[in-house]
């Protein structure tokens, strides 16, 4: 039984950068707080220019040191002791990730933290199997014969630019892949949420990572960390999830270098439940689609269309899942609704309730901010929201909220229920509730989006592709989809007799 409130975190959360720990050249400091009481949680030392070189150059150097000579079976080794000490340490980078986020730690612990160890086991494993290709002959015209020999290349040095609502896990689909493929990486976490890319230092070197291979860098944006990485000559290729005008603007530095990116972006996502669905399972599944993380995750649905017959019920079913959650200390086991990551993300989404209100919403639940007791008081909390009755036209609907929000729709015809969903600038991920096979086959094969299930939410075998359509991103991570982006293939033509 792993203790909530065990161990103790750090509080000066510094740059890792060559196999060590190192304080901020500028000395320059900013704050992370917990969002469940807004409490100081830690001093995290800002990457300057030039900590940021420090780290580009040792991810450079490592690439051509020990890392670079390695075996396949040799690197693999490595990652997968990587696994197990993350597995380990479960118990901190559990702790670690609710204290930044304020996300409930038994799913944490049970959940986000070994899926994030078995990225590495899981690509060790793909990376053994898929760098080596057998000889391909094949004739020249005019004479002699000549065998390709097409290989997979580390691409170089990668940045992986983190978002703050799954903060391990997500850092994790970039850092396994790239290591795995031989690449070196300089990390930037979210300034929300610094401490387990931080703590997966410490893990790097007990499991043996060479110096330079593992670096992570702090700080913001603009100006700052993000910045100085992107632009940085000697990075090869940027790896970036989080907001879609964030990835636009890293995608237009990029572009001056001709840098690859893979971007995962925002979403609107949308779910459509025919009258034939198991109804108990659509609404219990939803429910969990849309509040889950207080609705900040990629993949939750902010967009719902019901089949005109059961819309009434199921407006009531939803609006009694989400009256049903309790907000309190994420360490509780009794708690089932975390809080938004911070005061300010609160202020954007009660933005949109204002917005929802001018717009001439119903309001079925929800609105507002639920009273909170004690140190909670001070934290980010926000009452899970459903509104019916707005115009598709609403910026509402089109605009990704990133909380446990959710507009409610009916539709009659089923052509019309995909023109609405399809009728959005975004397309990561949809849902699709039906007991008629063939039609849920039909609708899901008409959706524009990267990820839709039937019947489910949120099934994600590792190795399946990621990614989204539109403004929801660039390529695909997950699996060996990964690996077209953290190699390059380089072809060997050799004439023969
Ligand atoms: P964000 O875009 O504000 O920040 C993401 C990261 O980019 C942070 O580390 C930030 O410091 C950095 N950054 C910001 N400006 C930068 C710049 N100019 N140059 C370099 N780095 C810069 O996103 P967020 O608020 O942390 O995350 C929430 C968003 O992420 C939501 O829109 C959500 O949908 C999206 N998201 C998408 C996926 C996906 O897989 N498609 C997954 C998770 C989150
Ligand atoms: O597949 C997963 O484990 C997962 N949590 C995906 C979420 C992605 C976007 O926030």
């Amino acid at each position: 039984m792993v203790n909530p409130a065990g161990g103790t975190l750090p509080r000066d959360i510094q740059n890792f950068i060559n196999g060590a720990y190192c304080p901020s050249a500028t000395h320059k400091r900013f704050e992370s707080r917990n969002p469940a009481d807004n409490a100081l949680s830690a001093l995290v030392h800002e990457a300057s220019r030039e900590d940021v070189e420090r780290a580009v150059t040792a991810a450079k150097s490592a690439l051509h040191g020990p890392w670079g000579q390695m075996s396949l079976n040799e690197r693999a080794s490595l990652l997968n002791r990587v696994a197990d000490l993350i597995m380990e340490r479960a118990g901190d980078l559990a702790r670690a990730e609710v204290n930044d986020t304020g996300k409930l730690f038994g799913p944490t612990l049970k959940g986000e933290i070994p899926r994030g160890a078995q990225q590495f086991s899981v690509f060790a494993e793909i990376t053994r199997t898929h760098f080596s290709f057998p000889d391909i002959p094949s004739d020249i015209p005019g004479g002699g014969r000549a065998v390709n020999h097409p290989a997979r290349t580390p691409k170089g040095v990668i940045a992986a630019i983190c978002p703050w609502n799954l903060p391990f896990i997500l850092s994790t689909w970039k850092i396994a892949p790239a290591l795995a493929c031989g690449n070196t990486v300089v990390v930037k976490p979210s300034e929300e949420t610094p401490v387990t890319a931080t703590l997966l230092g410490e893990i790097m070197n007990e499991a043996g990572i060479p110096p330079g291979v593992y670096n992570v860098v702090n700080g913001f944006g603009p100006n700052s960390a993000g910045e100085f990485l992107v632009s940085h000559p000697d990075i090869d290729a940027i790896t970036f999830t989080g907001e879609t005008r964030t990835g636009a603007a890293i995608m237009a530095r990029a572009a001056a270098d001709i840098k690859d990116v893979s971007l995962e972006l925002g979403g609107k996502n949308a779910g459509i439940i025919f009258a034939d669905c198991d109804f108990d399972k659509a609404v219990a599944a939803t429910a969990m689609s849309v509040f889950h993380n207080c609705g900040q995750v990629c993949l939750c649905t902010e967009r719902l269309y019901i089949e005109r017959p059961i819309f009434d019920k199921f407006v009531h079913a939803l609006k009694e899942k989400a009256e049903s959650l309790t907000p309190g200390d994420p360490r509780d086991p009794l708690t089932t609704l975390s809080p938004l990551i911070s005061r300010d993300h609160r202020e954007k989404v009660l933005k949109y309730f204002e917005l929802a209100r001018t717009d001439g919403a119903t309001i079925v639940t929800g609105g507002g901010v639920p009273e909170m007791e004690g140190r909670l008081a001070e934290g980010a909390w926000i009452q899970p929201t459903i509104w019916t009755g707005l115009l598709e036209s609403s910026r509402v609907i089109k605009e990704e909220v990133f909380g446990p929000v959710c507009h409610i729709a009916p539709f009659d015809e089923e052509s019309e229920a995909v023109a609405m969903v399809n009728n959005s600038s975004y397309g990561l991920a949809a849902t699709v509730w039906s007991g008629d096979i063939p039609r849920a086959r039909r609708v899901a094969a008409q959706i524009e989006a990267g990820i839709i299930w039937v019947n489910a939410w949120m099934i994600r075998e590792l190795k399946s592709p990621f990614g989204g359509f539109k403004k929801s991103g660039i390529g695909r991570e997950g699996g060996e989809f990964s690996l077209d982006f953290y190699t390059e293939i380089k072809n060997v033509c050799i004439l023969g007799e």
